[in-house]
C-alpha cells in the first residue's frame, strides 16, 4: 500500500478494539492508514509533534479517538490545518463526557464529531473527503454505498416474500 493518507490516533491501546474499525473500513476501501497510540495528557509532546508534522508526512485526514475528557481530537486539530474527525470512546461505565467535550470545541478550530464509538463512520467520512481528490477512492466509496442500498432492497424483498413473522423467527435468527 502507498503512503498513509489517513492517520488514526487514539489515547490508549485500550481504544484499539474500537478504533481498529476505522482502519479496517479504510483498508477495505483501498486507503492506506497509519495507526498510532498518542495520549494528549501522557505524551503531549508527541501529540504536538504528530499534529505539526502530519501534513508534511502526506497525511490528509486525521481520525482521533479518546475517552474520558478526550483532549486528543481537539488538541490535535489545534496543531494542524488538516481535517480532524473525533471518535468519542464510550465504555459501559462511562458517561457522555467524551462526546460532549469534543462537540464543545470553541468556534475557530472545527472538529467533525462522530457518535460514541463511531470509528467505522469516521473511516467512511475520511474516505468521503479523500474521494473528492482521488477517483479510485471515489469509485470504491460509491460501490460501498451502492451495496448498502442493494442489501436493503434484497432484505425488503425477502420480507415481502416470507412475511414479517417468518422473517423475524427465521431469517433474523
Ligand atoms: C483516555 O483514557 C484513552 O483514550 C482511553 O479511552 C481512556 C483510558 O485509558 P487507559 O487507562 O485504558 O490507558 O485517555
Amino acid at each position: 500500500m502507498s503512503n498513509p493518507l489517513v492517520g488514526v490516533i487514539m489515547g490508549s491501546d485500550s481504544d484499539l478494539d474500537i478504533m481498529s474499525e476505522a482502519a479496517k473500513i479504510l483498508e477495505e476501501l483501498g486507503v492506506a492508514v497509519d495507526v498510532q497510540v498518542i495520549s494528549a495528557h501522557r505524551t503531549p509532546d508527541k501529540m504536538a509533534e504528530y499534529g505539526m508534522s502530519a501534513e508534511s508526512r502526506g497525511v490528509e485526514v486525521i481520525i482521533a479517538g479518546a475517552g474520558g475528557s478526550a483532549h486528543l481530537p481537539g488538541m490535535t486539530a489545534s496543531y494542524t490545518n488538516l481535517p480532524v474527525i473525533a471518535v468519542p470512546i464510550k465504555r459501559e461505565n462511562h458517561g457522555d463526557e467524551s462526546i460532549k467535550s469534543s462537540r464543545a470545541m470553541p468556534p475557530g478550530i472545527p472538529l467533525a464529531v462522530m457518535p460514541n464509538n463511531g470509528a467505522r463512520n469516521a473511516g467512511l467520512y475520511a474516505a468521503a473527503i479523500l474521494a473528492l481528490k482521488y477517483p479510485e477512492i471515489a469509485k470504491k466509496y460509491a460501490a460501498f454505498r451502492t451495496k448498502l442500498h442493494d442489501d436493503i432492497l434484497a432484505k425488503n424483498q425477502t420480507l415481502q416474500d416470507v412475511g414479517w413473522e417468518q422473517y423475524l423467527n427465521g431469517v433474523l435468527d
